[in-house]
């Protein structure tokens, strides 16, 4: 038994409450080094004639990478707390696993043990319900639609007549986004993230001027309300970006840092090191990255944390949105993200908190700050597989089990699960053109789960590199959008909303990566249903053999002609070049 390899922490990903009720139990051990793993629990003050009262449960293999396993459990402990080891089992030795370390027999003194205290409910990781059955769409206010054109920015360019940079302006507002509704609405999605919307100075506002004011150039306060209401009424919800962590450089109370120095009575909402305070030739003042035009806030300051849950609360109470994104959410500090969770929940309990975080973002998974951070891991592992083809079958099967066991389940069914976004090129840029591969992205993410988000455009096949590039107008000319990918993407997100196995209620493993066909098999399953997806990644046919589908009945579901037609079983299954084929068991 390979000891050192064999990991358990009383807490995150490896302990957790599922619900109220259920404890999740996580042990990670070496990639078939163990042929069982049990699970040995008990109550902590349940004693009998002097011994303490333990069961043993078997655990399941949850995912397996090249270098681990997962092994997992459910449990419900009636009195809501336990002390629990493993006992793990290759072909030559039982060892029993805690955190006193290895024994060769079940230890007697109860100290040795794993502790899970107690589940209290307050410490539970709830995110809001809905968020399970959502699907987003992101929009960037500047290049959705022109509906206005009365309060174009000075310098208006002509819808989509050039190239989007860092500077232009092409008149994007909220009526325009009105006026299309009816195509979100088709495609059937039912969540709206906006990219800022306040005043600010930049086409993409992440330069905020006044954080209580809507973008002139978007609209007013009444047709920000309008806008709610309208996605309201067709069942979509809205999200705006809250950028706190700096602000813009026309933001006033920096400007009357600027102007009055020392004197000023904002000296403190920054970080400033020393004065005068200059933007040239580098700025003497904490900001994003090293851009002189966004000063870090500091939310330690009270004065300033007020200000800023005032901002949060007001948007939530006033015109009730549904969620906040957090703009670089990880500079800024775990206390300040504490109270900005009360401030939220207490207008609205089931808003959703989004941390715009690109790593692994355990501490802020806790409950006690965010509901979710966008996705990127999964990101990069659905791109550099099925875009970009440049890393193995079972590399990306690896990176794929290790996303759904880096947080508790509770936290991946509402994680936000992005392909691409106004930071990166878009995915068909990033297949390098090729649609197939847009189609099989789509696939993997609307089977996937968690809460997926389409980046605007992307469903009518727009393309665009690194940002500006992948910020163009997006084109309302049906003639020039691929309305064959439309359909495809109306027709996932259909299936994903009448077969609850397709999309967030069910489990998913996979069956078979092949490396040298560059194919996966993986399935998703519930008590009810089990669907097997065959993904063939790879320029040439694929037979696949019908062993991987061993079960009586099967019926084949066409996502193109939206249809499940009856299947009978040959000895092998024909897919061809970057396609797939989806059977349902019974
Ligand atoms: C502009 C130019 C860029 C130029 C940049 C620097 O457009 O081409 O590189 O300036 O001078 C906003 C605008 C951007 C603008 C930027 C600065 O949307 O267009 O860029 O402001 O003015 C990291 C952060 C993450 C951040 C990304 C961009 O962790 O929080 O970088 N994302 C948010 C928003 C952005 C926004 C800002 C922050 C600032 O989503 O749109 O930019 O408010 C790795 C790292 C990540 C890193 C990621 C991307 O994976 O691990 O930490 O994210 O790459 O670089």
């Amino acid at each position: 038994m390979i000891k050192e390899a064999i990991f358990h922490r009383p807490k995150n990903n490896y302990a957790y409450a599922y619900d109220n009720d259920t404890l999740h139990i996580m042990l990670q051990t070496k990639k078939d080094d163990m042929y069982s793993v049990e699970l040995l629990f008990g109550d902590p003050y349940d004693w009998v004639d002097g011994s303490w009262q333990t069961i043993t449960k078997p655990m399941t293999k949850s995912g397996s990478t090249s270098l681990y396993d997962y092994w997992v459990i459910a449990v419900k402990p009636e009195f809501h707390r336990m002390r629990y080891g493993f006992k793990c089992s290759d072909s030559n030795e039982t060892l029993y696993y805690m955190e006193g370390g290895f024994f060769t027999s079940a230890p007697t003194d109860i100290a040795n043990y794993f502790c899970f205290p107690y589940v209290n409910n307050i410490d539970v990781f709830q995110a809001p319900a809905w968020v399970k059955d959502t699907v987003w769409y992101q929009i960037f206010p500047e290049r959705f639609g022109n509906g206005d054109p009365s309060i174009n920015p000075e310098g208006t360019l002509p819808w989509g007549s050039t190239d989007p940079t860092p500077s232009n302006f092409f008149g994007g507002d909220f009526q325009g986004v009105i006026n299309h509704l009816d195509h979100l609405e088709e495609l059937g999605i039912s969540g709206i993230y906006f990219t800022p919307i306040f005043k600010a100075y930049s086409n993409h506002k992440y330069d905020t001027i006044d954080y209580m004011e809507i973008d002139p150039q978007f609209g007013d306060k009444e047709t920000f309300r309008r806008l709610v209401q309208a996605c309201h009424k067709r069942g979509i919800r809205v999200m705006l970006d809250a950028v706190f962590n700096h602000s813009g450089y026309y933001f006033p109370p920096f400007q009357d840092v600027l102007t009055q120095q020392e004197e000023s009575k904002y000296t403190n909402w920054f970080h400033l090191w020393n004065f005068p305070v200059v933007t040239e030739p580098r700025p003497n003042y904490d900001t994003f990255g090293f851009v002189p035009s966004m000063p870090k806030l500091d939310t330690e300051n009270p004065q300033v944390k007020a200000y800023l849950l005032d901002v949060a609360r007001y948007w939530v109470e006033e015109f009730d949105i549904d969620g906040w994104r957090l703009d670089v959410a990880n500079e800024v500090d775990h206390a300040f993200w504490r109270e900005f969770r009360k401030a939220v929940k207490s207008v609205k309990p089931d808003a959703y908190i989004l941390g715009e975080i690109w790593h692994d973002s355990m501490p802020w998974l806790q409950g006690d700050q965010f509901d979710a951070v966008m996705n990127y891991p999964f990101t990069n592992s659905a791109i550099d597989f099925l875009a970009k083809d440049c890393i193995s079958a079972q590399d990306f099967a690896d990176s794929i089990v290790k996303v759904l066991h880096m947080y508790p389940k509770n936290v991946n069914e509402v994680a936000f699960n992005l392909l691409d976004s106004h930071d990166t090129p878009r995915i068909l840029t990033l297949a390098n053109g090729n649609r197939d591969r847009v189609k099989l992205l789509y696939l993997f993410q609307l089977s996937f789960i968690g809460s997926p988000c389409i980046y605007y455009g992307d469903e009518i096949g727009m393309d665009g590199g690194q940002d500006p590039g992948c910020r163009s107008c997006m084109e309302w000319d049906e003639k020039k959008q691929d309305r064959d990918l439309f359909e495809y993407v109306r027709s996932l997100l259909k299936w994903r909303r009448t077969e609850p196995v397709f999309g967030n209620h069910a489990d998913i493993r996979f069956i078979d990566v092949n490396n040298e066909k560059n194919y996966i098999i993986y399935e998703k399953f519930n008590q009810d249903t089990c669907l097997r997806f065959i993904i063939n990644n790879s320029l040439n046919p694929v037979e696949v053999s019908s062993d991987a589908l061993n079960m009586a009945t099967i019926q084949e579901w066409d996502i193109e002609s939206d249809q499940k037609k009856e299947f009978t079983l040959g000895s092998t299954i024909h897919v061809s070049p970057l396609s797939f084929r989806i059977f349902e068991l019974s």
